[in-house]
């Protein structure tokens, strides 16, 4: 059985409406899971909402709803915004859902009947916005105040002090601390893997509390044998990358998927992805085999100097940004994919403006990507009556050979970009295509070779040339912008031609004499712009 590519998002929480950090981490997982696809491999996409815990229980009563009621409410807007950003996700996991609720059960209870449990008081701090304990030892004092800060976040935090069911930590900090260095690879970029090493330099705590007393928060999971408690809701979550793939309920298809190949997340939980998820797995009894392939904590959308966060407020919502800053425009999704995925080099931190995202709009989609699609239809539509020429079995001539090298060399340059998960440097090489074509079109001057007719001959080669590269960029680009990808294709006559990345690599697959659909512009200005 073949391994599935297997790759994650976080699994959101609930508290509020997603926001642009939120589709970042999405959208990156989905062009990656399509970039996987027109490989010709098979992939599994799984993402989700975390729907149990305080923070949710107290934006609930804060709704005046049920808990229930009010995450099913939200959920709903983190699936409109998917389906909005063309997310082609394979499976939604919400962590209320029986499938899940029923294996953590079980885990628990395996883990509890191996003795990997330890029923224990525990005093510490917490930090409710980000579900996460803190021992003194970890924390810095907050400025002019008694109660400490949350290293994260910087919120203040509260004390806790209570029994629970813990799972050790410091007994699993050597194999942990082995298993990532004779891994490198296993969490990028190399700053945060720094940021783990340095982490496993000071001691990890005795253990991990993954129960909370029924009577502080009611709102998860109950734990199967202790009914005073329910589970912590960290444990419950990072439990769906096994529980979605059936670690419990089927084995066969465990097997197809599991380990991930990539677990896409934030640098806000790389500690929770990094240290706790391995020590859980490896509480399991998973072998190093069986370690997630790599962990990816990419950088924060920032307003100001502070990250953009639901629970601080400074948010910047998608859907705004699409149906009002994008109004007018038909690929309005795609092309706010694009500004993601190409603004900021993955794994750094970005600022979020909407002059940055109508200069990209503006510069690299309307004056170099729409032009160079326009400009070839409509040639080929005005000087070879819409059908794509033929290629001359000659091939190109000498003036012509760099752009064809350029666009041999385009599927290569994605593919170690990709393979990296620099999405940035993957639509970069793919833009340089571009100019490097629509230089090509100044000089090649078709409308100057289309007054002589001597010249007819070398007037359908270049224009079969510019249909060839533009065949490979709607291939290259449709993993990060699939409807501008498909409509390109209408315009080139869609037909039968095969748009796998391996055609990529090949010139002259376009049918000669197809012919070419309508070509209005992809990415219309100002009174143009008007929605498809
Ligand atoms: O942490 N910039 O959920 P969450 C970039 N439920 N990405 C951001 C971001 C920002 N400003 N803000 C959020 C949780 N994200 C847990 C996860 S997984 C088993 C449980 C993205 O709703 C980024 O991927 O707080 C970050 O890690 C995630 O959303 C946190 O989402």
């Amino acid at each position: 059985m073949p391994k599935v590519f297997y790759i994650t998002t976080p699994l959101y929480y609930v508290n509020a409406a997603p926001h642009i950090g939120h589709s970042y981490t999405t959208v990156a997982a989905d062009t990656l899971a399509r970039y996987h696809r027109l490989k010709g491999e098979a992939v599994f996409l799984l993402t989700g909402t975390d729907e149990h815990g305080q923070k949710i229980e107290q934006a609930a009563a804060a709704a005046g709803r049920s808990p229930h009621i009010f995450v099913d409410t939200v959920v709903e807007q983190f699936i409109t915004l998917w389906r909005m950003l063309g997310i082609s996700y394979n499976d939604f996991l919400r962590t209320t859902q029986p499938r899940h609720t029923q294996a953590v059960q079980a885990i628990l209870t395996r883990l509890r009947d191996e003795g990997k449990l330890v029923r224990a008081a525990y005093q510490g701090w917490y930090c409710t916005p980000d579900e996460t304990f803190w021992t003194e030892a970890e924390l810095a004092p907050a400025i002019g105040s008694a109660a400490p800060v949350c290293p994260t976040c910087q919120r203040l935090l509260e004390p806790v002090k209570e029994v629970g069911w813990h799972l050790p930590m410091r007994t699993a900090q050597s194999w942990l601390v082995q298993f990532v260095t004779s891994h490198p690879g296993v969490v990028q970029p190399t700053s945060r893997y720094n940021e783990l090493l340095g982490m496993l330099e000071q001691p990890l705590p005795e253990s991990l509390c993954i129960t909370r007393p029924r009577s502080r928060v009611s709102w998860g999971i109950p734990v199967p044998f202790d009914p005073e408690h329910v589970t912590y809701v960290w444990f419950d979550a990072l439990l769906n990358y096994i529980t979605a793939p059936g670690y419990i309920d089927n084995p066969t298809r465990f097997q197809q998927l599991w380990p991930a190949d990539v677990h896409l997340i934030g640098k806000d939980i790389l500690r929770h992805h990094a240290v706790y998820w391995p020590i859980l797995l490896h509480a399991l009894g998973l072998p190093d085999t069986l370690m997630p392939q790599r962990i990816m904590a990419h950088g924060w959308w920032k307003v100001g100097e502070q990250k953009m966060s639901k629970s601080l407020g400074n948010i910047v919502d998608p859907t705004v940004v699409i149906q009002h800053v994008l109004a007018g425009q038909p690929y309005a999704a795609d092309i706010y994919r694009y500004f993601l995925l190409r603004e900021v080099p993955f794994g750094q931190d970005g600022h979020f403006s909407e002059e940055a995202l109508k200069t990209r709009l503006s510069a690299d989609l309307g004056n170099d990507l729409g032009n160079l699609v326009n400009r070839t239809i409509s040639m080929i539509e005005r000087y070879c009556a819409g059908q794509i020429p033929v290629l001359e079995s000659i091939g190109c001539a000498v003036e012509d050979e760099p752009l064809r090298q350029a666009a041999m060399a385009l599927p290569n340059l994605v593919d170690e970009a990709m393979d990296r998960l620099e999405f940035s440097a993957a639509l970069e090489a793919i833009m340089r295509l571009v100019t490097s074509a629509n230089r090509y079109i100044e000089v090649a001057a078709p409308w100057k070779l289309s007054k002589d007719p001597q010249m007819a001959g070398r007037l359908r080669m270049v224009l079969r040339g510019l249909a060839e590269v533009v065949r490979i960029i709607a291939i290259t680009l449709d993993p990060f912008m699939p409807s501008v990808a498909e409509a390109i294709w209408q315009q080139l006559g869609s037909g039968t031609t095969s748009r796998r990345l391996a055609d990529s690599q090949q010139w002259g697959m376009l049918p000669t004499g197809q012919s070419t659909g309508p070509h209005p512009v992809l990415f219309p200005r100002g009174k143009d712009a008007t929605p498809a």
